[in-house]
């Protein structure tokens, strides 16, 4: 039988003295919590824990004088269970983003029990301490890269544990996936901006979200010179997923301007910020310059990525800055 399952039964005698009373008793040396009623021969026992056998022997005693008596010696072999845990099923978060779970374990048996959890990061398995009184845990875990990480927690009675596993999606934070110009003799007219996910619309619909500079007779951006290119109030699309700016004059394609997104501004449904500079974490202004005639800029570098709708033929090259070559800061 399981550990931590009760065995019951009554105890019968016969004697053959009519009208003689039985009292029935267990011999000293049975295994503690053993119960056996005294009139009625009702026996009971609950094996703690582990693997292992128990032997009693039940007295039944008549009311005679001298009083006489018989025995039996009977065994209940219990069985170790393992604990059978329960952590509920994949959950989705964002980079840096800490998720919460709260997990259970089963057991029948009277055990001590020790759990750790591994996170599938590569930082190894972790004590569970605080055990509940009811036999739960909880769960809490952030993640620096995105990824699908596998949780396994891992509930020991001593003799044997049981496992249980779902697994962590840590999205990638939300980025430019392509940005797309519309272009009317040689002057832009309107920038469209498309993010890899969905964004708060009032961040990514208000035009101090974006900036434009044009880089002024230097040639050089973050220098006097500079020029902002004023824009008319912005919109943002969620269905598209795309935000439109309009300069208030439309952009001539010979100067080259520089696009600025203010990651702050822009962020997922996690809240996070978008990751314009592309190293995986939420943060990091995005920027890119607006080239005339097929050298206008996408966000995406990676070939994992998908890439944004039909982007028109303006866009051709996809350039990525990091902070070596990345224009000085204007704010
Ligand atoms: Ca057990
Ligand atoms: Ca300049
Ligand atoms: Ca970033």
């Amino acid at each position: 039988m399981a550990e931590g399952t009760l065995a019951t039964f009554s105890a019968t005698s016969t004697d053959i003295d009519a009208g003689a009373v039985l009292t029935f008793s267990l011999d000293p040396g049975a295994p503690a919590g053993a119960t056996l009623e005294p009139s009625t021969g009702l026996f009971r026992f609950t094996p703690p824990s582990g693997s292992k056998t128990y032997t009693f022997t039940i007295r039944a005693t008549d009311n005679g004088s001298p009083a006489m008596s018989d025995s039996a010696t009977f065994t209940i072999t219990a069985t170790s269970v393992a604990p059978t845990v329960t952590v509920g099923p994949d959950i989705a978060t964002g980079v840096g983003l800490a998720f919460n779970r709260a997990g259970s374990f089963a057991d029948p048996g009277k055990n001590t029990w020790t759990a750790t959890v591994d996170y599938g990061d590569g930082s190894g398995p972790w004590p569970l301490a605080a055990l509940g009184a009811d036999r739960s845990f909880a769960l809490s875990h952030a993640y620096d890269r995105p990824g699908t990480y596998p949780v396994t927690v891992r509930v020991d009675d001593g003799n044997t544990s049981g496992t249980a596993t779902f697994a962590v999606v840590v999205k990638p934070p939300v980025r430019v996936q392509a940005v797309r110009l519309t272009q009317k003799g040689k002057k832009f007219t309107t920038v469209f901006i498309t993010y890899s996910d969905g964004v708060d619309p009032t961040g990514a619909g208000l035009a101090s979200t974006y900036r434009i500079d044009n880089d002024g007779k230097d040639g050089k951006y973050g220098t006097k010179d500079d020029k902002v290119v004023l824009l008319r109030p912005a919109s943002y699309d969620s269905t598209t997923k795309t935000a439109k700016l309009i300069p208030r004059k439309p952009l001539p394609t010979g100067p080259v301007p520089q696009l600025r997104i203010t990651a702050s501004a822009i962020t997922d449904p996690s809240r996070l910020a978008l990751d314009g500079d592309h190293d995986n974490k939420p943060g990091g202004d995005f920027t890119t310059l607006l080239r005339k005639g097929g050298v206008t800029v996408a966000g995406f570098r990676s070939r994992n990525h998908q890439r944004g709708p039909a982007l028109s033929r303006f866009v051709v090259r996809v350039l990525h800055f990091t902070s070596r070559n990345r224009h000085p800061s204007i704010g």
